[in-house]
């Protein structure tokens, strides 16, 4: 991680979805932050710093108080002995995983992805390590080097892991969005790594999972007033069927197609738009198109 301070508040604010008040009371009351001051008098934080703040949510989440997420933070730091160069990077930290979930190790899994996410943060975590893991892990059972067994217990292990993350996501004043994946659809993975990097970014989500009809998509969508509604699926078969109705949703709402089946034939046969990144870098992009409150660059 990059220890050059840098960030100005709102900057960190930005991209953590933490307003400035709350990290400067984070600052004082807990000493999660050091950061240094500008000739100006203006805070500076470091990469480190945003990793604290991410881990403190991610704490926080799991429904700690502020103050038992803040103790949490610092015994990973203490714990990791957090030096650049000895720190395990998120390819090496995959590796090791599915050396564990391909030999049932649960406990190991969980180690190593408590490691994961300590060091590197969700959405490394997610971009760097576990969708490129769970592409291999396709691969792998293709050509029959993984049994349906070792693929069901690492997708269910991982799937536990993330969605235990999502608890409180719907909470709070950013914009909504409606997360499902269409009739005939189970693979929910990245939708919910999707869900929780909006999340790190102040967005509440209403999540649907697997094998939703849009019909109800869209009732979940109006009851909540969605800003968005992305609904993900792995072939542009799970959308031809239900063509008329996500034309019809798309009228309704701001609808985002995703995954390997939103191809630009798709966008461009119901009319839609399609979130061709990864999630991480999508919901990134999607949730800079929001702004959650203008945040003033304070001291
Ligand atoms: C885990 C897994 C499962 C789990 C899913 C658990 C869960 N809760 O998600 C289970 C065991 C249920 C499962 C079942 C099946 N699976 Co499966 N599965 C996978 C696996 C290993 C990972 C899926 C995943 O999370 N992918 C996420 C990333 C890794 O996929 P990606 O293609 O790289 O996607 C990139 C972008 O498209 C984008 N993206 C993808 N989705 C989204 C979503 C959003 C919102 C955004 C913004 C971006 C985005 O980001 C990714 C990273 O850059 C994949 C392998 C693979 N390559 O995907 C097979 C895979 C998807 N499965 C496959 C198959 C064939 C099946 C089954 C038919 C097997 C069977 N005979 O039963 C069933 C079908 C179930 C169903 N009806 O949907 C095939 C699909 C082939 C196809 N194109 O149709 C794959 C590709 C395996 C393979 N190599 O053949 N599977």
């Amino acid at each position: 991680m990059d220890e050059a301070a840098g960030l100005r508040i709102g900057e960190l604010s930005y991209r953590v979805g933490v307003s400035p008040d709350v990290l400067r009371a984070w600052e004082k009351r807990y000493r999660l932050l050091r950061p240094t001051r500008s000739k100006g008098g203006y805070r500076l934080y470091t990469e480190r710093d945003e990793w604290r703040v991410r881990l403190m949510q991610q704490q926080l989440w799991s429904g700690l108080s502020a103050a038992q997420a803040a103790q949490q933070v610092a015994r990973i730091e203490r714990e990791s002995n957090l030096h650049d160069e000895s720190i395990e990077t998120p390819f090496e930290l995959s590796r090791q995983l599915a050396g564990s979930l391909e030999a049932f190790d649960e406990d190991r899994a969980h180690e190593l992805l408590d490691r994961l996410f300590g060091l590197h943060g969700l959405e490394k975590a997610i971009r760097d390590a576990i969708m490129p893991y769970l592409r291999e892990l396709g691969e792998r059972w293709a050509q029959r080097q993984v049994t349906i067994a070792q693929e069901h217990f690492a997708s269910r292990l991982i799937e536990g892991r993330l969605l235990a993350l999502a608890r409180g996501w719907n909470k709070g004043r950013g914009p909504r969005a409606v997360l499902a994946c269409p009739p005939g659809e189970q693979h929910t993975l990245p939708l919910v790594s999707f869900g929780l990097i909006l999340r790190s970014r102040g967005w509440r989500n209403i999540y649907l999972g697997g094998e939703t009809p849009p019909s109800t998509v869209q009732m979940a969508a109006d009851t909540v007033a969605a800003d968005v509604v992305v609904m993900s699926a792995v072939s542009a078969d799970r959308f031809a069927p239900i063509a008329r109705e996500l034309r019809a949703l798309a009228r309704r709402c701001s609808l985002l197609l995703a995954g390997p089946g939103a191809t630009p034939e798709v966008a461009a046969e119901l009319d839609v738009q399609c979130l061709s990144d990864d999630p991480a870098t999508a919901a990134e992009a999607l949730s800079r198109r929001f702004v959650i409150e203008k945040m003033p660059h304070g001291r």
